[in-house]
């Protein structure tokens, strides 16, 4: 755990619908905005029907893009959709991941989202090198703290023990 301006940033392991003390919480999407596996699987399943219903008007979205919708039943405010690239194939892909993580925080500020929660975005189905996107997750969340006035908690939900101690690693190198 780290804290930087008055931020906590944290990673724990866990499942990214499960986190009822957070406000709003970042679904690995497809560009549809519909249900899938992995992220998007365990999110539209614990939401219900109505986010997927509430997501068709927003979609498609782009890699890189982040959109915001209600959480259902979800014990969240929000769900921030964000569309990582898919590795080998969305270029620059090292960019369009580190869009993802800047504009679901700016979005988060926008709503005045106190605590948001990160899955590791494309490092599933879309290929991403493990190591790889989370130096760029934790660079870009580097670069954007200044801009930060109501977010006060960032936690990234691993979903393996070694992905956990990989992303604490990283968070040591570079925040
Ligand atoms: N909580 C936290 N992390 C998870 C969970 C969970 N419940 N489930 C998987 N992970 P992925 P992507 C980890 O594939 O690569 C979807 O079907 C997983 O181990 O969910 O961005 C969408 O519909 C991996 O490290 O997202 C899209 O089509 C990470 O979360 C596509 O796959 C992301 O895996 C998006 O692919």
């Amino acid at each position: 755990m780290k804290t930087i301006r008055d931020i906590k940033i944290e990673c724990v392991r866990g499942d990214i619908s499960k986190q009822e003390d957070i406000s709003a919480i970042v679904n690995a999407a497809n560009a549809q905005l519909r249900t899938g596996s992995g992220v998007a699987g365990a999110i539209h399943r614990a939401a219900g029907p109505g986010l997927a219903e509430e997501c068709r008007p927003l979609a498609p979205i782009k890699p890189g893009d982040a959109v915001i919708s209600g959480a259902h039943n979800l014990p969240n405010d929000y769900v921030i959709h964000c569309l990582g690239p898919v590795y080998g194939q969305d270029k620059p892909e090292d960019k369009l991941l580190a869009n993802c993580y800047r504009n679901a925080l700016i979005l988060a500020e926008e709503n005045s989202v106190r605590s948001i929660s990160f899955p590791a975005i494309s490092t599933g189905v879309f290929g991403y090198p493990m190591q790889e996107a989370a130096q760029i997750a934790f660079s870009t969340i580097k670069d954007t703290l200044p801009e930060l006035k109501t977010v006060k908690e960032i936690r990234f939900v691993l979903f393996s023990e070694e992905d956990l101690k990989l992303h604490e690693k990283v968070m040591e190198e570079v925040l």
